[in-house]
């Protein structure tokens, strides 16, 4: 059940932001997420329309899942915000702004915005999903932030393919993995700054690009300015935000969010059994096919005048074959129709016609089968980070 309502949002909590981040009301709304705990002020950072805050510093904003049902791109001031480390600049210069391009390289480099604009440019629609999207459903539950499925969102992303820097600077025979690092750093020096690494041979795909526009426009300041990291197709923890560093290694990464942060166990279908322990473990990587309802609420009423029912589907990339739908809570489905094709890596909208009695209470189940033939299992596999979470989804409703 997620219900709205009025609370007065912590004088305390405000404050903790410092001045310049302060969000634009005292007075929130709050929402109430459908696991314990779940309770979120709605507030507006910069840039932001009001989001569910998770934690205000370091920011960790969920979207509103409304906003899903309201187009297949998701605007850039309601789309989700997560840093791990709070020291983040509340201001970047994007004319004075390098990215640095070292190690394992036969020339270094020194990028400015304006040497990316000389290389050809390259524009790919694509979902950047959080590892731990849906985390605060996990049963038993895990450590981590506590989100729903709002930690997710669909954009038009602009920008250079990272293999034309790589080629520019040239890399060496010895180069093993790219590593990515941002400008914000930890506020104590114990805490490991955050950096991401590739294999070379990822690194180099098509569409791995250094994006300095998001659906038309710069990118948001909490969302990576000036430059930001797109790996379509995998969990946005290697979506490096405020790229200013560039490393090839001759080695495999072993820095804390490589080594031992965001990785899934390597047994079948990635899963463990709660509590298990010393099975092997590999980074995180491609997404796993995911589908939603965008206009109805789990546990809410719906008019019995609804006569569509409409949601989103994507994957890791081989993009959405079909979306089923069931009314029964997974005993009987029936094909939804998918809405325009705009990418392999971005949502697909679809919709299915509706008929239900006053009265009545059913259960809305959705599912999506990705062009590799993977879909969505009836049970959520465990693992614990709570990543990769991908059950289809149910609705129950009461028509009213
Ligand atoms: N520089 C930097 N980039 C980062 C992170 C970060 O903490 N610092 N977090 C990553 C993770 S785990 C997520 S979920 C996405 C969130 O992207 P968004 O804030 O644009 O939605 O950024 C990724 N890139
Ligand atoms: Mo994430």
């Amino acid at each position: 059940m997620r219900k709205i309502g009025r609370r007065r949002f912590l004088a305390g909590s405000v404050a903790a932001l410092g001045a310049s981040a302060l969000p634009a009301r005292a007075l929130a709304d709050s929402v109430q997420l459908p696991f314990a705990n779940g309770e979120r002020p709605l507030l507006a950072f910069p840039q932001k329309r009001p989001l569910l805050v998770l934690s205000p510093r370091p920011p960790q904003l969920e979207t509103p899942f409304a906003v899903f049902d309201q187009g297949v791109y998701t605007p850039n001031d309601a789309f989700f915000v997560r840093w791990h480390l709070s020291n983040i600049p509340q201001h970047v210069d994007a004319s004075a702004h390098r990215i640095a391009v070292t190690g394992e390289v036969n020339t270094p480099l020194s990028l400015s915005l304006a040497d990316l604009a000389a290389l050809p440019q390259v524009e790919i629609t694509a979902v950047n999903q959080c590892s731990g999207n849906g985390r605060g459903l996990s049963a038993p539950r895990v450590a981590g932030g506590q989100w729903d499925n709002g930690a997710m969102g669909n954009a038009l992303w602009t920008g250079v393919r990272l293999r034309d820097v790589l080629d520019r600077a040239g890399l060496k025979a010895t180069a093993k993995q790219v590593q990515f690092d941002g400008l914000e750093g930890p506020v104590l020096p114990t805490t490991p700054d955050f950096r991401k690494s590739l294999d070379v041979d990822k690194a180099r795909g098509d569409d791995i690009l250094i994006a300095y526009a998001m659906n038309g426009v710069p990118l948001p300041l909490l969302n990576g300015f000036p430059v930001r990291l797109i790996v379509p197709g995998w969990y946005s923890t290697y979506w490096v935000k405020m790229l200013s560093a560039i490393t090839v290694l001759d080695h495999v990464d072993d820095n804390f969010w490589m080594k031992t942060a965001y990785r899934i166990p390597d047994t079948p279908d990635n899963s463990v059994m709660p509590g298990a322990t010393g099975f092997p473990t590999v980074p995180i990587n491609r997404m796993r096919v995911r589908s939603f309802a965008t206009n109805v609420v789990d546990g809410a009423k719906i008019d019995v005048k609804l006569q569509e029912l409409r949601g989103i589907a994507f994957d890791g990339g081989s993009g959405i074959k079909r979306v089923e739908v069931s009314l029964d809570g997974g005993t009987t489905w029936r094909d939804a129709a998918l809405g325009p094709d705009v990418g392999k890596y971005s949502f697909r909208r679809w919709s299915a016609s509706l008929q239900t009695r006053a009265g009545q209470t059913y259960t809305i189940a959705v599912r999506a089968t990705a062009n590799d033939g993977a879909t969505q299992p009836a049970t959520q596999g465990w693992n614990p980070s709570g990543y990769l979470r991908n059950v289809v989804e149910m609705y129950k409703v009461a028509v009213g």
